[in-house]
Parts: C-alpha cells; structure tokens; sequence
C-alpha cells in the first residue's frame, strides 16, 4: 500500500512503547545472559510474559528458541536477538495472513464489533478516511443504536468527511439500521460501507444472539455480506484484551482484528499472542485520535522497531 515509506516514522513511533520495555528487556536479558538454562529461560518467559505475549505464547517462543539455538551462551546479544527475531517471526506466521475480503460485485461490507470504549467508532471514520484517499465511495452506518451519544459521534466524523451516515433512531433494533444501511449502499453504489455496532457486553448468549442477527440480515441485503468483521481491541488491555478476541472469535465470524491506541501502550507483544492463540491477524494499528492516525499492519516492521537496534548491530 506504499504507505510505509511515506510514514514509517510514525508508523514505528506507535511502537516506540513497546520498544522501550519489550525491545529494552530482551536487551538487557541477551547481552546479560544466565549460563544455566533454567535461568536464562526464567528470565526470558517473565521478559515476554511482561510485554503481555501470554503464557502459552512465551512457552511455545522460549521451546523454539531453544531447539534452534541450543549455544545461546557462547552467542553475540545481537545473534540471539535474530533468533529470537525468526522464533516470533515462525510464531506469527504458523498460520499464514488471509486477505482482507473485498466485493467485486457491489458493496463491500465491513462490521466493526468490540466492547465499549475499545475504539470502534472512531476507527470507523479512519477506515473511512483511508478509503477515501483511494477514491473509493464511502458510507458509514451507525448501529449503535444503544447509546444516545454514539450515533451522533458517528454522524459528526461523516459530516467531516462529507460521506453519507445512515443513522437508526435511539433504542431501535440495530438490525433494522444495517438493512437501511445495505439499501442504501446498493442504492448509491457505494464501494465501502462500514457499519459501527454497540459494545454490548452483557452475556455471551446476547451478544451471541445480536451478532448473528446483525450478519444474517446483512447476508440477506448482499450476498456474501459482511465480508469483514473486524474486533476493535484496545492494545492497553493485556491479557483482558487477549480473552475478548477469543471470545469474539468464538461467537462471531471474525477475520480481523484492528488494535486501537497502540501510542498509549508498551506491551505490544498482545500481537504476537492474539495471532497465535486465535489464528486472526491483525489488520490495522491505530496510534491517535486524529483521522490519519491509522497503519496497516506489517509484521517486519513491527518486528524491526521492537528488536532490530540490536538485531542489526555490528
Ligand atoms: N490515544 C488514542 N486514543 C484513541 C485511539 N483510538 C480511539 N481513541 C480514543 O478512545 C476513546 C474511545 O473511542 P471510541 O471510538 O468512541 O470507542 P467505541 O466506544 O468502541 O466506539 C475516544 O476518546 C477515542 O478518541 C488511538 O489510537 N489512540
Ligand atoms: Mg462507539
């Protein structure tokens, strides 16, 4: 998408956090390492648990680190750090990166789910924007029809972007809106129609209920709809944040995850597990509150702003 070597400043600054902690740790770990093993295992596991890459994940990474690098001790810190470089690397990419699903008979639909605060609506106005820039025709839908303020939210950010918003009147049945919103976007020949959704989270069996209705009545308008549904996951919630994709995979057709204010935290390495424990890659990053601020996401890059100072040095 080229957008990388216009901006990979500010692309790596969203990683400038988990640099600091993750990056620094795993440093300082290499460059002082334990003879023993056991130590050196300990103090990578806590390392990797610490940056919030889960138990699961820091074992499988610590297991294949050291199949592969059985002499760590008699290692450069810089070497160790490109093995443990390719072990993430073999980690995140167990299963391969599906494509992100576009229509190429009509509206592509994208369903934005998540809890409440996680930054749904307003990765739906970047989303937008970004297509925008690409020329595609763009209409929001605002189904969050749960809480007062947020239809409005919606319908300010599509007012500044001068895209249509199809709205729902408070308390009505958010189904009811993505039908008017699909109709629309047939209607208007719309190329991207991103629908945002309440963050209910009362209950599984609710929210399971919800979800299903709101894909079976968009299947309905456009065939094969949604194309995408994509779980907004605030990066700062840890482990927390780790349960909800799972449990959104669960109940949902996801097939992408969109990690929210990554400028706000040092933990990065949720990345890393999310994609192993549930499969599902991470779409976007987003790292501000302005419309720009919204990356694809690349592993290598992230990769590189966590462990290349000292992957690459000399
Ligand atoms: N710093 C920062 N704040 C963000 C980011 N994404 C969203 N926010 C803020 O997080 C808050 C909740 O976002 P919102 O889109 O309303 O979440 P929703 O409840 O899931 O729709 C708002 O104040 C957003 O401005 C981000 O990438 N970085
Ligand atoms: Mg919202």
């Amino acid at each position: 998408m080229g957008l990388f070597s216009k901006d990979k400043n500010k692309y790596l600054h969203g990683f400038a956090k988990t640099n600091d902690s993750l990056g620094k740790k795993l440093r300082f770990v290499t460059e002082n390492k334990k003879q023993n093993k056991e130590d050196f295992m300990e103090q990578l596991m806590v390392t990797l648990i610490e940056a919030d890459i889960g138990y699961q994940t820091s074992e499988l990474i610590c297991d294949k680190f050291f199949e592969t690098c059985q002499n760590y001790y008699y290692l450069f810190a810089k070497d160790i750090m490109n093995f443990l470089g390719q072990t993430f690397r073999e980690v995140y990419f167990e299963k391969p990166d599906e494509d992100i699903v576009y229509n190429e008979n009509g509206p592509t639909v994208i369903l934005m789910v998540g809890v409440n605060g996680s930054g749904k609506t307003s990765t739906c106005a970047k989303l937008a924007n970004r297509y925008l820039t690409e020329g595609k025709k763009v209409a929001l839908v605002a189904a969050d029809t749960f809480r007062a303020g947020a239809m409005q939210q919606l319908k300010e950010w599509a007012m500044r972007l001068d895209i249509p918003c199809i709205m729902g009147k408070d308390n009505e049945d958010p189904s009811s809106v993505l039908v008017k919103g699909c109709r629309f976007a047939k209607d208007n020949s719309t190329d991207i129609l991103i629908c945002d959704t309440a963050g209910r989270l009362q209950n599984k069996i609710n929210l399971m209920a919800e979800l299903e209705k709101m894909t079976r009545v968009i299947g309905k308008e456009i065939p094969g709809a949604p194309h995408n549904t994509w779980l907004a996951l605030d990066a700062n919630t840890g482990q927390n944040g780790l349960s909800q994709a799972q449990l959104f995979n669960e109940i949902s057709d996801l097939n992408g995850i969109i990690l929210t204010k990554m400028d706000g935290t040092s933990k990065g390495g949720i990345i890393i597990a999310i994609k192993h424990m549930t499969g599902l890659p991470v779409r976007y990053i987003t790292v501000g509150e302005g419309l720009d601020d919204i990356q694809d996401f690349d592993f290598d890059l992230y990769l590189d702003s966590i462990i290349g100072d000292l992957a690459h040095a000399s």
